[in-house]
């Protein structure tokens, strides 16, 4: 397997190449009046979660077609977040997914994930299918259920997912509920939401101190009627009622088309409200596609309110989360490109003029207040996320280390064709 040491000689290699990309771009952002060197550090120890589940191929209703050398327990998904840190120093975390990945030794397992660099963000909780041995079923809704025993034991499901985080060192919790209807009639809107709410504030009542739950919402999928959380509107209702330890989790593919997505960033941080993300793209709905592979405008533009937003409010601080399906590529290859897709909108918002888009603004300049942000969209910055990878210790080029070095056949190698990892 490769080493820290490959990646340092190979990165010596690549010295002079990285120089001619990386010289150019810096002093055209110097002469701009923009510090290099403080963008540099933010882009240093900005750090995305990956999620447990996204380490093996997905599928869709119609087929899975696995890859091969998928993680066969949490152990090896464990390593290959380990793996993709050490290509990209940019993911020191990962998400797990109760039940799918349930830490049976927790001491272990955070031993193991700090050996690899890793902490544990977010803990999701996992409500939307029977489990084999479920006592209850979630056919019909879980914390909005008519029935209170299925309410109760989506309740103790959540406590137990935070117990299980707390042994891990994890501090949030992310509920995705999929609760809701598929024909008119079949729930009562208002009874159905103020359930969901009394039981989200027995969850709430079960959180450590220092922890957080962030509200996921979607407006369809798996009901295609009615969501009993549907958009970000119903989150922050919930977190407000719930308290200063309920944020709203924003997961990019759960908007309906054109939906002004950074807009909704915007008015959740003038609250200070905004928990986190699921980063992802989506041509359609829930597409779980790679992060801007179709609209990265509008990445750019939702990283140009996140910038904002954590320079002038009070918003806490935001978790940084992949929710992306793998059906085509190759997990560990689509997680690369996602976490260098998020660190090019960051080191693009972070080169936006914000002083003259202020000036642009307030006097009613539309065309220089879009100059500005074309302008540093239209940027070539990955040679100073390059730069700051390098610097971190990660490799010149990610995805090229992790195919020339032909780390999906030693998977394979040691874990089989077959296998199969858990997840959705
Ligand atoms: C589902 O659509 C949501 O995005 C959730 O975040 C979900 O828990 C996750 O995708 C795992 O399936
Ligand atoms: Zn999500
Ligand atoms: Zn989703
Ligand atoms: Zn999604």
């Amino acid at each position: 397997m490769i080493t820290k040491n490959n990646i340092l000689e190979n990165n010596t290699a690549k010295k002079a190449l990285h120089q001619k990309r990386f010289t150019p771009v810096a002093d055209t952002l110097t002469d701009q009046g923009i510090d290099v060197e403080s963008i540099l550090k933010k882009l240093d120890t900005f750090q995305i979660a990956i999620p447990s589940w996204a380490l093996g191929t997905g599928g869709t209703r119609f087929a899975r077609f696995p890859e091969g050398g998928e993680p066969r327990s949490l152990e090896e998904k464990i390593e290959d977040v380990g793996l993709l840190h050490m290509l990209n120093a940019s993911s020191n975390a990962i998400s797990l997914h109760i039940p799918w990945d349930i830490p049976k030794d927790a001491k272990a397992i955070k031993e193991l994930a700090s050996s690899h660099g890793l902490l544990f963000d977010a803990v999701n909780s996992n409500t939307f299918q029977d489990q084999p041995d479920a006592k209850v079923s979630y056919k019909f809704g879980s914390l909005c259920h008519v029935d209170k025993h299925v309410r109760d034991e989506a309740i103790a499901h959540n406590k137990e997912v935070i117990d299980h985080g707390v042994a891990l060192g994890s501090k949030a919790l992310t509920v995705w509920l999929a609760d809701g209807s598929s024909f008119p009639g079949q729930l009562n809107f208002r009874e159905a939401l103020q359930r969901t709410q009394d039981s989200l504030q027995q969850i709430y009542d079960h959180l450590p101190a220092d922890w957080k739950v962030l509200v996921e919402y979607k407006p369809y999928e798996p009901y295609f009627y009615s969501m009993v959380i549907p958009d970000w509107g119903t989150s922050h209702l919930l977190a407000s009622s719930l308290g200063e330890k309920a944020l709203s989790l924003v997961d990019l593919g759960h908007h309906l088309p054109n939906t002004n997505i950074e807009q909704i960033v915007a008015i959740l941080m003038m609250q200070k409200k905004l928990g986190g993300f699921h980063f992802n793209d989506s041509k359609y709905g829930d597409d779980d596609l790679t992060v801007a592979s179709i609209k990265p405008y509008q990445f750019f533009l939702i990283f140009n309110e996140l910038v904002d937003g954590m320079q002038n409010t009070k918003n806490p601080e935001l978790s940084w989360m992949i929710d992306a399906s793998h059906n085509l590529k190759d997990p560990i290859e689509d997680l690369i490109q996602a976490i260098e897709a998020i660190k090019i909108a960051y080191a693009q918002a972070l080169i936006v003029d914000r002083a003259a888009l202020k000036k642009a603004q307030a006097t009613n300049d539309v065309s220089a207040a879009q100059e500005v942000l074309q302008n540093a969209f239209r940027t070539d910055v990955r040679a100073l996320v390059a730069e700051s990878r390098m610097r971190m210790g990660g490799a010149y080029d990610p995805l090229r280390t992790f195919r020339e070095n032909q780390i999906r056949k030693e998977l394979i190698a040691k874990r089989g064709l077959k296998t199969v990892a858990t997840g959705l």
